[in-house]
């Protein structure tokens, strides 16, 4: 940022230096490609000035949906060998070159959040979409519920919470030991210290190697892959974009059968989230029941999934004193907080927003105001970094970063 150009011009050059025509990258060189869960935010940021280029792009996203209604995380559109691993290795079978696996879904909250801000416009967009949105939720409650009905990631790459110390017990319990060579690309664009560990990336690629053997067949990998968490990401997601889903079919007269029903199945879930003993929500291991004893990020979504937790509130009011930026990704007095390590300790804007959004909307106006403003400084002060150290705010991983922009115009640096 420099002296001539406000933050909201900067924000907005960001979307528009990043825009590769209907689709989104993160940022270049680092995440060449369209993600899921980031297009979903940069939605909301087109939506600050440009309302068609915010359909637009949610629209190219479901162009890359399979048939049986998942989302990829990751659409291949063209090929960069800037990224690792790429659409060969990966092996997905939808209409798209794509990964296999897909990410939290944020779609519906921000196409609902996008058509409220300009219905006459919105409409037609959203009734068309609506069929591939259902779809794609339909999809969840069929191949990723626990039998409590908690959302259940089957990849740290799923969640979007790569190397969280949320997936420590399960990616323990992975023989990683016959991956084979591979190139990391991630570490010769940025600091490598900001990463994930070599650890991390092998069992990453095994778990894309077990998946694509089975040609992603989710009946088979229910039993073949060693990794499925029961995450409050997925499960706080999930339950939010139902409850979504149903108030735009009510709204726009869409019958949309057994929608109730699966919101309180996936309320049930999220609530199962619970650990008593840690007084968080946490992720639970689908296969062996164990709690990951982990507050993140994460666990601060339940409002933004309409369920209250004064523990959680208590909790937040601690962070938001102590923390100099918060939200940390990780708790601070934990010994495996890492303040610069991804998702093992830094903070990122876009969770920030979508925390802020629940606190808002669940009444605590005061807190969520406290977050906007508090992530508002940390943007205006450290650019448009991927995430950042909550500690010093110093800015980690990629820059010019296309969801913190979007949080900065639809969000944080709003007057
Ligand atoms: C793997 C694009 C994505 C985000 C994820 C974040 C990171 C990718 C990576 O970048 O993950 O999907 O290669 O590290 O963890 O949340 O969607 O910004």
């Amino acid at each position: 940022m420099n002296h001539f150009t406000s933050p909201t011009d900067s924000a907005r050059n960001i979307l528009i230096a990043n825009d590769r025509g209907g689709y989104t990258i993160p940022t270049s060189g680092l995440y060449p490609y369209q993600w899921n869960w980031d297009s979903a935010v940069a939605a909301l940021g087109f939506a600050e000035f440009d309302i068609d280029r915010a359909w637009t792009e949610l629209e190219t996203l479901f162009s890359g949906q399979w048939d049986d209604g998942m989302l990829p995380h990751i659409l291949f559109h063209k090929p960069d060998p800037g990224y690792f691993p790429g659409p060969d290795v990966w092996g997905g079978t939808g209409p798209i070159a794509s990964s296999g696996v897909t990410q939290p879904p944020l779609a519906a909250t921000m196409a609902r959040r996008i058509w409220e801000k300009d219905p006459a416009t919105g409409e037609d967009r959203l009734r068309a979409l609506f069929p591939a949105m259902l779809a794609w939720h339909q999809w969840f409650m069929r191949w990723r519920l626990d039998d409590q009905g908690a959302v259940c990631t089957t990849h740290p790459w799923e969640a979007g919470r790569d190397n969280a110390p949320d997936w420590d017990g399960a990616m323990a319990g992975i023989d990683a030991s016959d991956v084979g060579e591979y190139q990391r690309r991630d570490t010769s664009h940025v600091n490598s210290a900001d990463r994930p560990t070599k650890y991390d990336y092998d069992r990453y690629i095994k778990l894309v190697q077990i998946g694509r053997e089975a040609g992603w067949d989710q009946q088979q990998l229910l039993e073949k892959n060693p990794f499925r968490v029961a995450d409050p990401t997925m499960s706080f997601t999930a339950l939010r974009a139902a409850h979504d889903l149903l108030a735009i079919s009510k709204e726009l007269g869409i019958r949309a059968e057994g929608l109730s029903a699966d919101v309180d199945r996936l309320d049930a879930g999220a609530k199962s989230l619970w650990n008593e003993t840690l007084g968080a929500f946490d992720a639970r291991d689908a296969h062996t029941g164990q709690w990951a004893e982990s507050v993140s990020n994460a666990s601060y979504l339940c409002w933004y999934a309409g369920i209250e937790s004064q523990q959680m509130l208590d909790r937040l009011k601690t962070v938001l004193t102590t923390v100099p930026h918060p939200i940390p990704s990780y708790d601070p007095t934990s010994p495996k907080f890492d303040e610069r390590r991804y998702w093992r300790g830094p903070t990122w804007a876009f969770m920030n927003m979508l925390a802020g959004f629940g606190l808002k909307d669940m009444g605590h106006g005061v807190e969520a105001e406290a977050l906007r403003l508090k992530t508002g400084r940390l943007i205006a002060g450290h650019g448009f970094a991927e995430y950042y150290d909550p500690i010093t705010g110093s800015p980690a991983g990629g820059n010019s970063f296309t969801w913190t922009a979007a949080v900065w115009l639809h969000w944080a640096g709003r007057n």
